[in-house]
């Protein structure tokens, strides 16, 4: 493996709208390359490791996974190939993924499913593709199924992307068709990876570096911190000893040591494989027993300190574009003694996913917790569970708020309001000049759906739609919509209203004014911030009517009475109540007690009294992660 020279190296992602069979036939090549076995998947999708993954049935996190193939092509020999294939997600939550994979790419396939035609993601992926200038191998998958249509799906490719429909490879990853022509497009098509770190005289003891870019990294319970290490320049072998940049830069606030020795170097395929060396072109794994997560952020440039004369002069390699989140919701531990492990696993589980951002967090009703970004809905519903799978960390989480700019009418300061705790107070609401996030949608549907589609996008607001007829007889629908209307429940809607067939996608656009108000939930009279929500004015009383009743409906009885609001400052918009349990304190075993002594009875209605009241003083209303959820998709 380790005699395989640069010019044989490829890698490539592959892209696709949610699931158009990304996964499958990525494993259907590590099949063919002999990395798994048939059993391997018959055990379920291979390269969709975590839990929440197989669950769902989607792919959340990118996965590398390293192969050789040899190429029989030509008669005398074959030759060796190692090649590099990162599967990467479909749904538009997980789309960093998807542009860090690309990042670190030469070539895409660019995958369609025969029988779903070409859709969102698909039109989005490809644009990203051909903006970082790779090569792109399109491929037609699910030929297998009977209402496929190999043939159309090659002639849309073709006038869509502009490519030669004849150069469209058709494949079956069930039936294992087409998948050597995959490999052999791959050979043939993309370029071999091309580095040029360039050092300058004297400040290195060699000529050749070594450096090498974090792709990705993971905690693992047992070996601690794991990079995947994409190398730039020169080779790593196993006891030398490494740093990374940003440790470092910031070695004075983490510890004192900062570099560390390689006990362990290999590559994914997908079972990690010991090599004990990593050279130029190669995606590998590296363990080195970093305890912090902080010293293997995603984009950092590793090198060894000791190849430098001044280890500062050393030119870090460019980081990934960050994530820019566009959901903000708090997480608190359910039981509140949990903190430190809230803290502890929200920090690993950031390890691995780079596009959340977190900041400590109080909350009045809750506690003290963690405010966090996110990427859309799923992605939060996928944090929450993946904290819950694999770190065993069970939390509460607010309703999720998109961030306002606010404009202070007096002064003209600007805020940033991604809270609902830290809107401002009604009354002084007029001081306020209030604009919200837009997002540019691009929607994807057949015909038939088209009247559906356009009345959820004026339902939400939508406006400067602009209809597209596509060759396929799908319609292509541009708008521009709030990001509230969008993030929550907008994916569900359109998928509900067109039998699943629409899909869309967005861009970020500018900021609108518009005339939003706080709706508070109260419960019992107390505000409850994790319920309260932002909206806009025209639907404030229904979505607080809706929300009520959810309540009502969600919430458990209690030996109390519980009285939900919604309200907006002292107007009062829907108000439900939850009868309490009357407990028949007179019946014992069927039998009434008491007998008819009257004294006797009020005496234990009267105590059920003095215990009700005690429990509404004290006791809170209780309200399950369950609840919580069910009510955010208003
Ligand atoms: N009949 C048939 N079904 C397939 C084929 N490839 C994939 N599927 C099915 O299509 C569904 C989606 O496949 P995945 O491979 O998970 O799709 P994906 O693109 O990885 O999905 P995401 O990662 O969530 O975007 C699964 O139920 C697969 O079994 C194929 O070649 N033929
Ligand atoms: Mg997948």
């Amino acid at each position: 493996m380790n005699e395989i020279p640069l010019e044989n190296i490829r890698n490539f992602s592959v892209i696709a709208h949610v699931d158009h069979g990304k996964s499958t036939l990525s494993d259907c090549i590590l099949q063919m390359t002999g990395n798994i076995s048939e059993l391997d998947r018959k055990r379920g999708q291979v390269l969709d490791t975590l839990k929440v993954e197989r669950d769902r049935g989607i792919t959340v996190k990118a996965q590398t996974a390293s192969m050789i193939y040899y190429d029989s092509r030509n008669k005398d020999k074959s030759i060796p190939y190692l090649i590099n294939l990162i599967d990467t997600p479909g749904h538009i939550d997980f789309s960093y993924e998807v542009s860090r994979s690309l990042a670190s790419c030469q070539g895409a396939l660019l995958l369609v499913d025969s029988s779903q035609s070409i859709q969102a993601q698909t039109l989005a992926n490809h644009a990203k593709a051909k903006k970082l200038g790779l090569s792109i191998i399109p491929v037609a998958t699910k030929i297998d199924l009977p209402n496929s249509q190999p043939e159309e799906t090659a002639l849309l490719m073709g006038t869509t992307f502009n490519l030669d429909p004849d150069t469209v490879i058709m494949t079956s990853a069930k039936q294992n068709i087409g998948i050597k022509d995959v490999l052999e497009a791959v050979i043939d098509k993309l370029p071999s990876p091309s580095f040029n770190y360039t050092v300058k005289n004297n400040i290195c003891n060699t000529k050749t570096p070594f450096i090498g870019k974090i792709v990705d990294s993971w905690f693992d319970e047992h070996r601690g911190v794991i990079c995947l290490i994409q190398a730039i320049n020169g080779e790593l072998n196993e006891t030398e000893r490494i740093t990374t940049y940003a440790s470092v830069k910031e070695s004075k606030e983490i510890d004192n040591r900062n570099d560390f020795s390689v006990q362990e170097i290999g590559l994914l395929t997908p079972i990690p494989l010991r090599t004990s060396k990593l050279k130029i072109g190669q995606v590998g794994y590296v363990i080195c027993g970093m305890r912090s997560t902080r010293q293997a952020r995603v984009g950092d440039t590793i090198y060894i300190p000791q190849q430098w004369n001044k280890s500062e002069e050393m030119t870090p390699l460019e980081g990934y574009e960050a994530a820019k989140p566009m959901l903000f919701a708090s997480v608190f531990p359910a039981n509140s003694e949990e903190l430190e492990q809230l803290f502890s696993s929200v920090d690993r589980l950031c390890l691995n996913d780079s596009s959340i951002s977190v900041v400590k967090d109080q909350s009045s009703s809750l506690g003290a917790g963690l405010r966090c970004g996110f990427l859309g809905f799923l992605h939060m519903e996928v944090f929450n569970q993946r904290l819950n799978d694999e770190f065993n960390t069970q939390t509460v989480m607010t309703t999720p708020s998109v961030p306002y700019i606010l404009t202070d009418e007096n002064t003209g300061k600007v805020t940033v309001c991604s809270s609902v705790t830290n809107w401002p107070e009604s009354g002084r609401n007029s001081r306020y000049i209030i604009s919200e996030p837009m997002v540019k949608v691009t929607l994807v549907t057949p015909k038939e759906f088209y009247g559906n589609m356009m009345d959820i996008i004026k339902e939400r607001r939508g406006s400067e739609v602009e209809a597209i007829y596509l060759d396929d007889g799908q319609v292509l629908l541009n708008s521009i919509i709030p990001w509230q209307e969008v993030v929550c429940d907008m994916h569900d809607e359109v998928k509900n209203a067109s039998s699943g067939y629409a899909s869309f996608n967005y861009e970020e656009a500018e900021y609108r004014q518009s005339d939003l108000v706080k709706v508070e939930i109260a419960v019992n009279g107390e505000p409850c911030d994790a319920l309260s929500f932002v909206t806009h004015s025209s639907k404030a009383i229904n979505s607080g009517r809706k929300l009520a009743l959810k309540l009502k409906e969600v919430l458990d009885r209690q030996q109390f009475e519980i009285v939900i609001q919604a309200r907006i400052g002292l107007k009062v918009l829907a108000r439900e109540r939850i009868a309490p349990y009357r407990k028949d304190v007179l019946a014992r075993s069927g039998k009434t007690v008491g007998g008819g002594d009257i004294t006797r009875k009020k005496k234990l209605l009267e105590k059920q009294k003095e215990g009700k009241k005690r429990a509404k003083m004290v006791g809170s209303v209780e309200i399950s992660q369950e609840a919580f959820f069910s009510v955010l998709k208003r």
